[in-house]
C-alpha cells in the first residue's frame, strides 16, 4: 500500500514542556513512531519524520505559577530536557521544534484566519468563571471542584476533566468550583470565544472516517464512540496570558476585543506539526518543500500518538484540516494504549515511573527500547516491571540473539583465521537456512508497515533462535575435529545469518545492530537515520540474501549484551519506592496558593503506649491484587490482598483519595489481626495502614519485601 505514496509525514505527538520523558511516552508514541520511520527510511522511502515540544497551555502556566517564574523559563528548561531525552534514546527525527517558535506563531495565526474568513467558526458569547482575586478567566485547569457524574463525585475534579473518573469537563459543569490559584469562589462573567462547529462537520468526518477500516481496533473503536455520542462544538479560543495571541485582524472583524485572548493549546499544537515541517524545510535550504509534505496528493500522512490524544487526530485536527482545505488528511493515526509500571498506573505526581535519562544513565538505550517493544502497549495497557525486563534482556537478548552472534564470530575468529569460510557442498540444514533468510524482511517489514510492531520484534527474534537451533544441531564444536568442511559450511551459513540480523534489528536495535555489523566488518549499510542515500546501499529488503562474501576479512568479536544482575533489579525497585514515597511527601504542588500547598496542622501526638501493646499487631506486607469501588459508597474501594499465606477481602475508605486502578498493584501494610466488620454490606478481613497529611488526603502505607512479611 505505501508504495503507491511518493513520500511520507510521520508525526509523534508533541510532548508538553512541563515535565520530563518517562517511559510511558516512549512506549505510546515515540518507540514505535521511530522503528517505523528507521525502517521507511532503510527501504529507501521519502520519510519525514517530525516531533517537537508542545509548550502552551494551562498545566505549563500552573507550573510557573508555582515556581514564581514566566511560563518561558519553565518550557525553556524542559524543551531542553525533552530534546536531550530523545537524542539520547536514539530518536531519528529529522527535526523536533517548539511551539514557542515565530514560525510556529505565525503559521497557527494564518491558519486560524484562514478558518475565520471562510467563516468555519462560530462565535459565542456566554458566561464563563473567572477570578476576581487574581483578576483573570478560569480556563481548564486553573479551576477545581467536584466532579458532577453521581456516581464519581471527586471533589478534586479540573475544569477540563475528571482523573478520578476520566469523564471530559468545562469549568462551569463543576459543583462548587474554586480558583487553583487563588481559591477564590470564582464569580461568572460574559466573555466571547471562536468554536470549532464539529456538529454541523461530523458528517464529512464520519464519511471520512468510515473509509479507514483499517485503522487500528482500539482507534476505531474510540473514534466510534465519540461518532456516536454526537460531536460538540468546541471552543478554540481561550481568556489566558500565554500561548498564541488570537490574530488582531480576525477579532477586529469580530468586534471582539482580543486583548487577552490566545488559541486553546489543542489548537496550536498539532499545528505544530506544520510549522516543525516549514522550518525543517528552511534548515534544508529549500523553504516551499514542506508543502509537498503536508499539501500534494501523493504524500501519505501518519500521526503517532497515545490513546489520550485519540480525539484530537482523529476528529478535531482532520475537521481543521479539511475546514482549511489546502492539507492532506492522516493516512492512519496508530495509537497505542498506555503502559503501566509494577502493576500501577503511572503518575508523575506521585513519584511512580522511571525517567528516560535515568535509565539511561545506567543501562544502554537499546535495552529500554527491546524492553518496550517487547511489551508495547498495542492493543491493551501493558505494564511495565523490572523482573520481567530482565527476563527478556539476559534470556532474549543476551542468551539468543547475542550469544549466537558471539559464538558465530567467535569460532570463525578462533578456527577461520578471522575470515568468512567458504560454503563448499553444503548439507540439507544448511541450505535451508540460508533459503530461510530470504523470508524475513518481508515478514519482518510487512508487520512493522501494519503496525505491529510486537510482532516484527519476535519475527526478527525468531531467526535468531532458529539460528541457535541450527547452530547446536550442526555441533560445529564437534565437527572441527572430524570434517573442518562441514564446520566451515556451519559457521558461513552463521555469519550470514548474522549479516541478516545485522540489517533486521537496526531499526529495533540501531545501537546494537552497527555493533554487530561491526564484528562482520559488514559495511555499506544504508543509514536508518536521517540523510541516508535512498538509492544506496544495502537495504532492509537485501537483507535476505547472502550478504558476506567467502574470504571476507572479520572484525572482533566483543559480548554484545551484557546480562541484567538481580542486584540491579532490587535497587531500581527500592528507587521506585523512594521516588513514590518522596513525592507522597511533598506532592509537587500544581500551584502554591492552592489550597491543597495550604500547610495545616499536624495531628497531635497520641499517649504513650507499652510494648506489649505493639506487639499485639499482626502487621503484614500485602499486595493489592483486585481493587474497585464499592457501589453506592462514596468512601470504600474493596481490594482483594494477597498476605502471602491467604487472600483476604479488605475495604479501605480512600475513594475520596485515589482511584481503584491507583490503588491496585501497590505493596501495602495490613493490619491482618483486625476484628471482621461490615461496611456496606461487605465484610472487611483486616484494614490497610493509611498515612493522613495535613489536608486530610490519605494515601496507602506502601511496603517492600513480599506479601506475608511480617512488618515490626
Ligand atoms: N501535548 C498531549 C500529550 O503530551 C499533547 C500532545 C499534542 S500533539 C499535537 O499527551
Ligand atoms: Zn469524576
Amino acid at each position: 500500500m505505501s508504495q503507491s505514496f511518493a513520500r511520507t509525514l510521520v508525526t509523534a505527538a508533541l510532548p508538553y514542556a512541563n515535565g520530563p520523558l518517562h517511559l510511558g511516552h516512549l512506549a505510546g508514541a515515540y518507540l514505535p513512531a521511530d522503528v517505523f520511520c528507521r525502517y521507511e527510511r532503510m527501504c529507501g522511502r521519502d520519510v519525514v519524520f517530525i516531533c517537537g515540544s508542545d509548550e502552551h497551555g494551562v498545566p505549563i502556566m500552573l507550573r510557573a505559577r508555582a515556581e514564581d517564574v514566566p511560563p518561558q523559563v519553565i518550557v525553556d528548561r524542559y524543551h531542553a530536557e525533552l530534546k536531550s531525552g530523545f537524542e539520547r534514546f536514539g530518536m531519528s527525527f529529522d527535526y523536533y521544534g517548539r511551539t514557542s517558535s515565530a514560525t510556529h506563531r505565525e503559521t497557527s495565526q494564518a491558519f486560524f484566519e484562514k478558518l475565520a474568513e471562510s467563516d468555519t467558526f462560530v462565535r459565542k458569547t456566554e458566561s464563563q468563571l473567572f477570578d476576581p482575586e487574581a483578576g483573570m478567566f478560569l480556563a481548564d485547569r486553573f479551576v477545581r471542584g467536584t466532579c458532577p457524574s453521581a456516581e464519581c463525585g471527586n471533589p478534586q475534579a479540573y475544569g477540563d476533566q475528571c482523573e478520578r473518573c476520566g469523564r471530559s469537563l468545562s469549568p462551569s459543569e463543576l459543583i462548587d468550583p474554586r480558583s487553583a490559584i487563588t481559591d477564590a469562589v470564582p464569580e461568572l462573567r460574559e466573555t466571547t470565544h471562536w468554536y470549532l462547529p464539529l456538529g454541523k462537520m461530523q458528517p464529512k468526518l464520519a464519511a471520512w472516517f468510515d473509509g479507514h477500516p483499517e485503522w487500528k481496533t482500539n482507534v476505531r473503536g474510540q473514534v466510534s464512540s465519540w461518532l456516536k455520542e454526537g460531536l460538540a462544538d468546541r471552543a478554540v479560543t481561550r481568556d489566558l496570558g500565554w500561548g498564541v495571541p488570537v490574530p488582531r485582524k480576525v477579532a477586529q472583524t469580530a468586534g471582539v476585543d482580543a486583548e487577552g485572548k490566545v488559541l486553546y493549546v489543542w489548537f496550536d499544537a498539532p499545528i505544530g506539526y506544520i510549522s516543525a515541517t516549514r522550518e525543517w524545510a528552511e534548515g534544508q535550504g529549500d523553504k516551499e518543500r514542506w508543502k509537498a509534505y503536508w499539501q500534494a496528493d501523493d504524500t501519505r500522512l501518519i500521526h503517532f500518538i497515545g490513546k489520550d490524544n485519540i480525539v484530537f487526530h482523529c476528529l478535531v485536527f482532520p475537521a481543521m484540516l479539511m475546514a482549511h482545505g489546502q492539507y492532506v488528511l492522516p493516512d492512519n493515526v496508530p495509537a497505542n494504549e498506555f503502559l503501566n509500571l509494577e502493576g500501577g498506573k503511572l503518575s508523575t505526581s506521585r513519584g511512580w515511573a522511571v525517567w528516560v535519562l535515568d535509565f539511561l544513565d545506567r543501562y544502554p538505550a537499546d535495552y529500554l527500547r527491546y524492553a518496550l517493544l517487547r511489551i508495547l502497549p498495542e492493543t491493551k495497557d501493558s505494564d511495565f516491571a523490572w523482573r520481567e525486563m530482565q527476563a527478556h534482556i539476559n534470556n532474549e537478548l543476551a542468551d539468543t540473539l547475542g550469544n549466537f552472534a558471539n559464538r558465530s564470530v567467535t569460532f570463525a575468529v578462533r578456527y577461520f583465521d578471522g575470515k568468512v569460510p567458504p560454503l563448499l557442498d553444503p548439507d540439507p540444514p544448511d541450505q535451508r537456512m540460508l533459503a530461510s533468510l530470504a523470508d524475513y524482511p518481508t515478514k519482518v517489514g510487512q508487520l512493522i508497515e501494519s503496525y505491529r510492531f510486537r510482532d516484527a520484534l519476535d519475527a526478527a527474534m525468531g531467526l535468531a533462535r532458529a539460528a541457535n537451533k541450527y547452530f547446536n544441531d550442526a555441533a560445529p564444536w564437534a565437527t572441527r575435529k572430524t570434517d573442518m568442511s562441514r564446520c566451515g559450511n556451519t559457521i558461513h551459513v552463521s555469519l550470514q545469518v548474522c549479516a541478516t540480523l545485522g540489517v533486521l534489528f537496526e531499526p529495533f536495535l540501531p545501537a546494537s545492530a552497527a555493533r554487530l555489523r561491526a564484528q562482520l566488518a559488514l559495511t555499506g549499510v544504508r543509514a536508518s537515520v536521517p540523510g541516508a542515500d535512498p538509492g544506496s546501499g544495502i537495504g532492509f529488503h537485501d537483507a535476505g540474501r547472502p550478504l558476506l562474501a567467502p574470504g571476507a576479512e572479520l572484525g572482533e568479536p566483543e559480548i554484545l549484551f551484557s546480562k541484567i544482575e538481580d542486584a540491579a533489579v532490587a535497587a531500581e525497585l527500592d528507587r521506585l519506592q523512594a521516588a513514590s514515597r518522596a513525592a507522597q511527601q511533598d506532592e509537587a504542588p500544581e500551584a502554591p496558593n492552592s489550597p491543597e500547598a495550604d500547610d495545616g496542622d499536624y495531628a497531635p501526638a497520641k499517649s504513650v503506649i507499652a510494648f506489649d501493646d505493639f506487639e499485639k499487631l499482626d502487621l503484614r506486607v500485602g499486595r493489592v491484587l483486585v481493587a474497585e469501588r464499592v457501589k453506592k459508597s462514596k468512601k470504600l474501594i474493596r481490594c482483594e490482598v494477597d498476605l502471602g499465606y491467604e487472600r483476604r477481602q479488605i475495604l479501605a475508605g480512600v475513594a475520596e483519595h485515589m482511584t481503584a486502578d491507583e490503588l491496585s498493584g501497590r505493596q501495602v501494610v495490613v493490619v491482618a489481626n483486625l476484628a471482621p466488620r461490615k461496611m456496606a454490606g461487605l465484610e472487611s478481613q483486616g484494614m490497610l495502614l493509611m498515612a493522613e497529611d495535613r489536608q486530610g488526603r490519605l494515601v496507602p502505607v506502601e511496603a517492600g519485601s513480599e506479601p506475608g512479611a511480617t512488618v515490626s
